[in-house]
């Protein structure tokens, strides 16, 4: 239906020029098409979630803008996230926040969720085809003020630790019922702004209480715990207890799950430089594809340096099996549909460019002719990589190039703008 663009023959030779160093496009759109992309529900809502008489956005995190349209419930959600889902190419997952649960009207406090709140998004994502992952949710909450997991307070840690523990259990039948694992992610806000005195006792608590969270064995064929690292956040800016080396060091010695997020870092840092090391003392990773513009603020994932190194690097070590791909970002100030399909495209877009890299050419020169290796990847930046992208969104019955926007704005006259 989008044929008017010789996407087939523009693919055909761009499969020629790929050929030629090595790349078979064939293959690489086999290994994109299996790749799932996790995609985070909160960017359909600015994160305001389903919980009866549930607070403000809290835990150092914030959405900024209000773009009219905003799912207001889970049915509406829902067909905002089918929407996206049929302007993406290949295969997305639906990532699931703690907060999203339905209760049908009733208060239900975070250390009571059960798999039942749940059952609506698990038929749904199951007469989709799709899988879930799932989220603790320990902020936005009166008892996530400053500490959690970390607090002094053993009522408050017990708290937290009972939520996290449920949400395994749900993320444990999702599962179950889907087949292959739920990525669990654990993120908390604890920290503060200054500096603390008792650093070393506030990561000793947040070590208890995750060991508690794991005490229960599960397999890792249903649910695979990961915990994410932060280096500050809005009123959390000198001090945060799950810090970067306390994440990774919990996580290698629990064999657990690591997640990088993309804005959880200092500016200049590399988020890509780090997946080599972590390859080499974790089993899996996860990552968080998200963009932060001077802090961590979360702006639509677009295909930039960080982002396409990011990609090149788990493409070069060869890991795409131990590693997930999930975006976290959250916009409000644009078309929230649009937020999605642009956040996922890119990614895809990004890890695309990394598989067609010709990885062993490259590894041969650097180590024969480093002037050589320099060369060449500065040419493979202009290889005809848009034609095999169009090729992949046209074999996906999606539209290729920018034609997904008319999609949008279509649904935004007829659904979003009837929203009140
Ligand atoms: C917060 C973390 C975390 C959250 C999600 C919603 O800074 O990135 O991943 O964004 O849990
Ligand atoms: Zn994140």
């Amino acid at each position: 239906m989008y044929g008017d663009h010789n996407v087939e023959e523009a693919y055909k030779l761009a499969k020629e020029r790929y050929a030629e160093i090595g790349v078979d496009t064939d293959q690489t759109l086999e290994r994109l098409q299996k790749t799932e992309i996790s995609v985070h529900c909160w960017q359909g809502d600015d994160f305001h979630g389903f919980e009866e008489g549930g607070g403000e956005l809290s835990g150092g995190i914030m959405a900024t803008g209000n773009y009219e349209g905003r799912a207001r419930n889970p049915e509406e959600l829902r067909q905002d996230y089918e929407k996206a889902f049929s302007l993406i190419p290949g295969r997305q997952r639906a990532n699931i926040h703690a907060i999203y649960l339905e209760t049908q009207g009733k208060k239900v406090e975070r250390d009571e969720i059960e798999i039942r709140h749940f059952t609506g998004w698990m038929d749904w994502a199951q007469e989709l085809g799709i899988s879930l992952d799932f989220n603790s949710t320990i902020f936005s909450h009166p008892k996530a003020e400053g500490y959690t997991l970390a607090n002094y307070d053993e009522g408050i840690r017990n708290y937290w630790i009972e939520h996290a523990k449920r949400c395994r259990k749900i993320g444990q039948e999702m599962g179950k019922r889907q087949g292959n694992p739920c990525m669990l992610n654990h993120w908390i806000p604890d920290g503060s702004k200054e500096y603390p005195m008792d650093s070393i006792e506030r990561r000793q608590l947040y070590t208890e209480s995750m060991d508690k969270i794991l005490s229960e064995n599960i397999p890792k064929k249903e649910l695979m715990d990961c915990v994410e690292s932060k280096l500050f956040g809005i009123g959390m800016e000198s001090f945060t207890v799950g810090s970067a080396e306390m994440c990774f060091g919990y996580a290698a010695s629990r064999n657990i799950v690591l997640t990088y997020d993309l804005g959880h870092f200092h500016p200049t840092e590399s988020v890509a430089d780090k997946i080599s090391s972590s390859l080499l003392f974790l089993d899996h990773i996860m990552l968080h594809t998200s963009r932060g513009v001077r802090w961590d603020s979360d702006h639509v994932v677009i295909q930039n340096d960080d982002l396409y190194h990011l990609m090149q690097e788990v493409i070069r070590c060869n890991a795409l099996e131990r590693v997930s791909v999930g975006l976290d970002f959250f916009d409000a100030s644009i078309n929230r549909i649009a937020a999605w399909v642009i956040g996922t495209r890119s990614t895809q877009k990004a890890l695309l460019n990394a598989l067609l890299e010709p990885v062993t050419l490259l590894k041969k020169l650097e180590k024969e002719d480093v002037t050589e290796r320099f060369a060449l990847t500065e040419e493979c930046k202009n290889m005809p990589v848009n034609a095999v992208w169009d090729y992949f969104c046209e074999i996906n019955n999606v539209p290729v190039g920018i034609k997904w926007i008319d999609d949008v704005k279509k649904y935004e006259h007829e659904i979003l703008l009837n929203r009140g």
